[in-house]
C-alpha cells in the first residue's frame, strides 16, 4: 500500500483558507432563486450571479491566465466578468450587467467550481513567487469585498421590489453590535504615524506608513444612533440648506431625500428595509445607509464634525477598547478625501488598477460593517465611496476639536428637543414646561445652591438617612456590582453608597445635564481610582443600553433626591419598568422619596427667603432666551410655589405679571397677566403610595426606612 503523500503545512493552510473564503458567497446565494441572482437594481449594483462569476474571473485573470499556454474555462467570460481592468481588454458596461441572462446561474456555478479546481491545482504546486503569492491573497480579500457587495446589492434589489421580500430569515451578520459606552476620548495629536507598514496583508492604498500632524481632537465612543437621526429629521435636518454642503443640498433636492435610504414613515412610525425584510427603525441601533453629505450635515447640526481618517486611525490604534462598534457594525464616513498617501505605489502589474485609479472625488470610510467577513478589515483599511452614495452599510461617528469631554457637551439634538418640547408645552392651556429643562450648567449650579439652603431639607435629611442604611443595604450588593444612578447631578450622595460598598466595580451616572455629569464623573473617578466610571449623558426617560465593560455583577439602581416626584405618575411607573428591564434580573434599586408633611414646611422649601429657588425657576426662561433665541422678559415672571393637596404635590409656576407676547423660533406665544407656566411638580409620598408605585412597575419593596423630621424615606426595591 502506498503511504499517503503529505501536503506541506504552508500549502494545506492556503488550501483551507481558499476553501473557507470561497465557500462564503455560494452560501449567501444558497437560499436565493436564479431570478433574485440575475436582476440588477441600479447601475451601482451588480447581480448576485455576476459577483459569483467575477470573483472567480479575478483568479483566472490575475493568476491562472499568466501560465504560458493557459486555456480559459470559457474565453467569452474574459469580457463578461471583467469589472474595470482596462489592461485586460473588452468588458460589458457596468449598467448592463443585469442583461446577462446567459450564462445561466448553473453555468456560473460550474465556472466557479472549475476555477476552484484549477486554483486548488495551482496551490498544490506551491508557487513561491512573491508577486503571485500577493495576488492570491489579494484574490481572497477581493472575494470577501464582493461578499459584502453581494449583500449590499441584494438589499437594494429587495428594496426595489413591490413585495419588499426578506432575502434571509435573519440578517446575516459577521459581528455582534456592541452596547453604547457613552462619552468621548480625547487625543493630544501631534506628529503621529498612520498607514500600513507592518507585516501581513494590506491593500496598496493603505501604505506606506507615514507621519501626519494632528491637532488635539476628541472622538465619540459611539456611533450616531437612529434615535439621534430621527431628532435631526424632526428638527428640519433635510429642509435647512445652512446645514448642507452645496453639492449635498443639490442632492437633497434632486433626490428628494427626507431620511436615510430605505426609511419610510408608515403611519407615523419609521420603518426601514433590512436583509430580513421591512422592519421598524430601532432608535437605539446605529444609523445606516446615509451618504457622506448626510453625515456631514448631521455633524454640523450636532455642532460637531466628522473625523479625518488619520484621527480615526490614530484614536483606534491608541485606544482600541474605548470605542463601541469601531468594527463590525457600519463603515464610518470620514472628512478625508480618498487620495494617495505620500509615497503611495500601486501594486505592480495588472492589479495596479485595483485601487489607485479611483483616487478622485470619493471620500474615505473607516472600520467595517456587520456584513464585512471576519478577518477582512484592519485599522489601516480605507474603504471609499462617492459622497452621494448610500447603499453601502455606512454610518458615522462624530469628532470634535480639542478637549476631551468625558461626556458629550450636549446630546446631539438637545437644543432641538428643548425647542420642540417647550413650544409644545407653551401652546397648551394651561401652559406647561418639563422640569428636565431646568438643568443647563447654570440650572445645575442653582440646584446645588438649593440643596444647601436652610429651608430645603430633603438633601440633608436624605443624606443622613442614607448614611444610616447604606452599610446594611450595600452588604447585599454582592461581588463586582455596578451602581447605576439616574439624575446623578453632582453625585454627592453617591459617595455615601460608594464608601459603604468598596467592592463596587463600576459606577454609571446618568444625567441630562452634560456639564454637571462631566464634572461629577471626573470628581468621582479621581476620588475612587479603582472604580470604573462610565457616565451616560441623556434623558433617563429614554433609556438605551448600559455601557459595555461594567462587569457582570449585580446591577444596583440608585434614584435619590425624590426626583421620581418630578415625574407624572404614569411616567414614574414607565420609568421604573424600563429601569427594571435595563438592570436585569436580580437587580436592586434604591429609591429616595420625600414624604407628605405640613404645607408650611413644604412651601418654605420651594420658596426660600434668599430667592435661589425663584432664580432656579426663572432660569428656564434665561435658558430659552440663550439657546432658542426667545425673548422672554425674565423679570416680568414671578416665582410661585403652591401646595396642591389633591394631587399631593408641590407645584412651581412662573406667573406673567403683565400681558405680553413672547417670540420663540418665529412663533408668538401670548400671555395674559396672571397666566402661568407650570414648570414643576414635586410629588410627596406616603409609604403606601411608594409600595403601589413600585409594585405597578414590577418591583417589590424589600425595605422602607423613614428618617428624622422633616422626614424623607428610602426604599430598597428588588426584582
Ligand atoms: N440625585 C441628585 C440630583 C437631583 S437633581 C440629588 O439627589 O441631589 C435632579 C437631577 O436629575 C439633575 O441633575 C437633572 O439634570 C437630572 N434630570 C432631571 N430630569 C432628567 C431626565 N429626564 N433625564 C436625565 N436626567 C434628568
Ligand atoms: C430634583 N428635584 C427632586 C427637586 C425637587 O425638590 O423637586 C428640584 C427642586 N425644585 C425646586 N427645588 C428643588
Amino acid at each position: 500500500m502506498n503511504a499517503p503523500s503529505r501536503i506541506p503545512d504552508g500549502i494545506a493552510g492556503d488550501l483551507n483558507r481558499y476553501r473557507e473564503v470561497r465557500a462564503a458567497m455560494p452560501a449567501l446565494a444558497a437560499g436565493l432563486g436564479a431570478e433574485d441572482l440575475s436582476a440588477q437594481s441600479m447601475p451601482d449594483c451588480s447581480p448576485g450571479k455576476w459577483h459569483l462569476a467575477h470573483t472567480s474571473w479575478f483568479f483566472e485573470a490575475m493568476i491562472l491566465g499568466e501560465e504560458p499556454g493557459y486555456q480559459p474555462v470559457d474565453p467569452r467570460f474574459q469580457a463578461l466578468f471583467n469589472s474595470y481592468y482596462e489592461a485586460l481588454g473588452q468588458r460589458v458596461e457596468r449598467c448592463d450587467r443585469g442583461l446577462m441572462t446567459r450564462p445561466s446561474l448553473d453555468d456560473v456555478l460550474a465556472y466557479r467550481r472549475e476555477i476552484d479546481r484549477r486554483m486548488t491545482a495551482w496551490l498544490g504546486q506551491g508557487d513561491a513567487d512573491p508577486r503571485r503569492r500577493y495576488l492570491f491573497t489579494l484574490g481572497l480579500h477581493h472575494d470577501q469585498q464582493h461578499q459584502e457587495l453581494f449583500l449590499m446589492d441584494m438589499l437594494n434589489l429587495m428594496s426595489r421590489s413591490p413585495l419588499e421580500p426578506a432575502a434571509y430569515e435573519q440578517e446575516p451578520r459577521t459581528a455582534e453590535t456592541d452596547a453604547p459606552r457613552g462619552g468621548w476620548s480625547g487625543f493630544d495629536g501631534g506628529l503621529v504615524e498612520i498607514g500600513h507598514g507592518g507585516a501581513g496583508f494590506a491593500f496598496d492604498n493603505e501604505g506606506p506608513a507615514h507621519r501626519v500632524w494632528l491637532e488635539p481632537y476628541a472622538l465619540a465612543h459611539d456611533l450616531v444612533a437612529n434615535g439621534d437621526w430621527i431628532t435631526f429629521i424632526e428638527d428640519g435636518g433635510y429642509a435647512r440648506p445652512e446645514l448642507w454642503l452645496a453639492d449635498g443640498w443639490a442632492a437633497v433636492k434632486a433626490e428628494r431625500w427626507t431620511a436615510p435610504l430605505y426609511w419610510r414613515a408608515d403611519d407615523g412610525r419609521w420603518t426601514t428595509m433590512s436583509l430580513a425584510g421591512r422592519v421598524d427603525v430601532d432608535p437605539a441601533a446605529p444609523v445606516r445607509h446615509v451618504s457622506f453629505y448626510e453625515a456631514d450635515a448631521y455633524a454640523r447640526w450636532a455642532g460637531k464634525r466628522l473625523p479625518t481618517e488619520a484621527e480615526w486611525e490614530h484614536a483606534v490604534r491608541c485606544r482600541p477598547d474605548a470605542f463601541s462598534n469601531a468594527f463590525g457594525e457600519v463603515w464610518q464616513w470620514t472628512a478625508s478625501a480618498y487620495a494617495p498617501y505620500a509615497g503611495f505605489r500601486p501594486t505592480e502589474g495588472t492589479a495596479s488598477e485595483y485601487n489607485g485609479k479611483f483616487m478622485a472625488n470619493q471620500m474615505v470610510l473607516r472600520g467595517s460593517s456587520f456584513a464585512t467577513p471576519r478577518g477582512h478589515a484592519r485599522v489601516s483599511y480605507r474603504n471609499f465611496f462617492y459622497p452621494h452614495q448610500r447603499w453601502a452599510f455606512m454610518g458615522l461617528r462624530l469628532a470634535d476639536d480639542a478637549s476631551a469631554p468625558l461626556t458629550r457637551d450636549a446630546e446631539p439634538g438637545e437644543t432641538a428637543r428643548f425647542r420642540r418640547d417647550l413650544i409644545a408645552g407653551l401652546s397648551k392651556s394651561p401652559k406647561v414646561a418639563s422640569p428636565k429643562w431646568f438643568y443647563d450648567a447654570e440650572g445645575s449650579r442653582l440646584f446645588e445652591e438649593i440643596t444647601r439652603l436652610p429651608e430645603y431639607y430633603p438633601t440633608r435629611q436624605e443624606a443622613a438617612l442614607l448614611r444610616r442604611v447604606a452599610p446594611e443595604w450595600a452588604a447585599r450588593f454582592g461581588p463586582e456590582a455596578a451602581l447605576i444612578e439616574f439624575g446623578s447631578g453632582a453625585s454627592e450622595k453617591t459617595r455615601i453608597v460608594l464608601d459603604a460598598a468598596p467592592d463596587l466595580a463600576a459606577y454609571v451616572p446618568i444625567d441630562i445635564s452634560a456639564d454637571a455629569l462631566d464634572a461629577a464623573a471626573r470628581r468621582i473617578a479621581d476620588a475612587y481610582p479603582a472604580l470604573k466610571v462610565a457616565p451616560l449623558v441623556g434623558d433617563f426617560l429614554h433609556l438605551g443600553a448600559l455601557p459595555a465593560g461594567i462587569g457582570h455583577g449585580r446591577r444596583v439602581g440608585f434614584f435619590p433626591g425624590s426626583t421620581i416626584g418630578n415625574l407624572e405618575p404614569d411616567e414614574a411607573v414607565a420609568f421604573l419598568k424600563a429601569a427594571r428591564a435595563l438592570l436585569g434580573d436580580d437587580a436592586l434599586f434604591i429609591l429616595g422619596v420625600d414624604l407628605v408633611k405640613a404645607p408650611e414646611t413644604l412651601i418654605a422649601a420651594y420658596d426660600d427667603a434668599a430667592g435661589v429657588t425663584a432664580a432656579f425657576n426663572r432660569n428656564l426662561l434665561v435658558r430659552a432666551n440663550r439657546e432658542l433665541g426667545a425673548d422672554f422678559d425674565v423679570d416680568a415672571f414671578a416665582h410661585r410655589a403652591v401646595w396642591n393637596p389633591s394631587d399631593s404635590r408641590m407645584e412651581m409656576h412662573l406667573e406673567a405679571t403683565r400681558d405680553m407676547a413672547v417670540g420663540i423660533d418665529g412663533r408668538t406665544i401670548r400671555f395674559a397677566r396672571g397666566e402661568t407656566i407650570h414648570t414643576e411638580n414635586s410629588r410627596k409620598f406616603t409609604e403606601d403610595a411608594v409600595r403601589r408605585l413600585a409594585e405597578a412597575a414590577g418591583w417589590s419593596v424589600d425595605a422602607f426606612e423613614t428618617g428624622e423630621a422633616p422626614a424623607v424615606a428610602l426604599a430598597l426595591l428588588k426584582t
